[in-house]
């Protein structure tokens, strides 16, 4: 597999030293700087590649070059965006880029309930609390129409459990909730998020879906054309969440969108931990299935429970078993002739990670424990299944 990490870019307290420390050959990275549904200018890129490259890495990876809400509605300024994404695809592929990863959840990236969760040894993970979403969703962000998404008992529990938090602990999930995207200090606030929700009322997963389609039939044509790997991410929690479709959570729409517009160039993202999150994914299963599609590897796992919780486990350890993930990718690399590039995704705050703030899920340390773990499983493997 070819390493990497993501960089937040300039304003990331992990720097690209660090990263190179690491181990990493390659960087993943986006111009968070740019609006989204705005062009990627060749000069942008190419500023951000020397950057990289004068830190002894490549840059990868594009993660991401976001989808704007424009495009997943289907409204406003949509044929200007697609327009602009077509030719930002054009650039970044003239600069010498190869695979773009993208997702399609409406409004909201992924989401937690507790950036902090402590583990028995110490350190922190990312968790989802079923319950407090559920309390934040009636009770602070106080969502109109949610008597269809929870069931009586569901509503019951949360309320105990509303009535049971402390200022602080309803503080804490609140924050966490309404967090921004990834790689932004911007949270949102409950009225923009209630007011996007308005913008959602008439679009279902199967409208959503066409949209994705849409988009797909847009965009694939032009990326197959310059030589670039489309790499859709799945939902991060693969669930519809405050009443939204998502619509690249399930084995189904996995292939649904592959087979939307067949091309080299249309494939997916493989995130163990986002896919991982929903019991009915069989993640080997869906590995061997679609291994000619995949492009980016995030390897990560998560530990579920039966009341719909998941923390971020350690990267071997977890509902997934990494030894047989890693055993699949280097036979679909062998076959397909390729390395394909991964990234631990997310880490543990350990050590000087604790003293740190760093972007939620990218501290250093706790990254870099993950990716040294699975270096050696896939030295491991190697050697023993694919001597030289
Ligand atoms: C979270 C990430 C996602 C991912 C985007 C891709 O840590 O894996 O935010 O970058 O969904 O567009």
């Amino acid at each position: 597999m070819h390493q990497t990490m993501r960089w937040f870019g300039p304003s990331d307290p992990v720097s690209l030293a660090d990263i190179r420390q690491a181990g990493c050959e390659g960087v993943v990275t986006a111009l968070h700087q740019i609006p989204v549904g705005d062009l990627w200018t060749i000069e942008a890129i190419t500023e951000r590649k020397q950057m990289i490259e004068a830190a002894g890495m490549t840059w990868t990876v594009i993660e991401s070059l976001p989808v704007s809400e424009d495009i997943k509605k289907q409204n406003g300024n949509y044929p200007l965006h697609i327009e602009n994404y077509n030719q930002s695809l054009r650039n970044v592929a003239a600069c010498g880029l190869k695979v773009v990863t993208y997702n399609f959840m409406p409004i909201l990236d992924w989401l937690r309930t507790d950036i902090a969760y402590t583990l028995p040894d110490g350190s922190r993970a990312l968790y989802f609390e079923r319950l407090a979403f559920i309390a934040f969703d009636l009770f602070m962000l106080k969502r109109p129409g949610t008597e269809n998404d929870y069931t009586a008992e569901e509503t019951e529990n949360a309320k105990a459990k509303y009535a049971g938090m402390t200022a602080e602990e309803k503080d804490k999930v609140f924050r966490n909730a309404m967090l921004g995207l990834p790689g932004s200090d911007d949270a949102f606030t409950p009225e923009q998020v209630l007011a996007a929700l308005k913008n959602y009322a008439a679009i279902d997963a199967a409208k959503l879906k066409r949209n994705l389609f849409y988009f797909l039939q847009q965009v694939i044509p032009v990326a197959e054309e310059c030589g670039l790997k489309m790499a859709i991410h799945p939902d991060d929690p693969p669930y519809p969440v405050f009443g939204l479709p998502r619509v690249v959570s399930t084995e189904q729409d996995a292939s649904d969108i592959i087979n939307a517009v067949p091309s080299p160039a249309n494939g997916l993202c493989f995130c163990t931990g986002s896919f991982g999150a929903r019991p009915d994914n069989d993640i080997l299963k869906m590995l061997k299935r679609f291994g000619d599609k995949v492009h980016f590897l995030h390897l990560r796992n998560t530990k579920r429970d039966e009341a719909g919780n998941f923390y971020e486990a350690d990267h071997l350890t977890g509902d997934t078993d990494m030894f047989e993930v890693i055993r699949e990718v280097l036979d679909i690399q062998k076959r397909r002739n390729i390395s394909i590039p991964m990234r631990p995704d997310h880490g543990h705050q350990m050590l000087d990670d604790l003293q740190k703030k760093t972007y939620p899920g990218y501290s250093a340390i706790g990254r870099l424990k993950g990716l040294a773990e699975l270096r050696g499983v896939e030295y491991a493997v190697s050697k023993s299944l694919f001597p030289v």
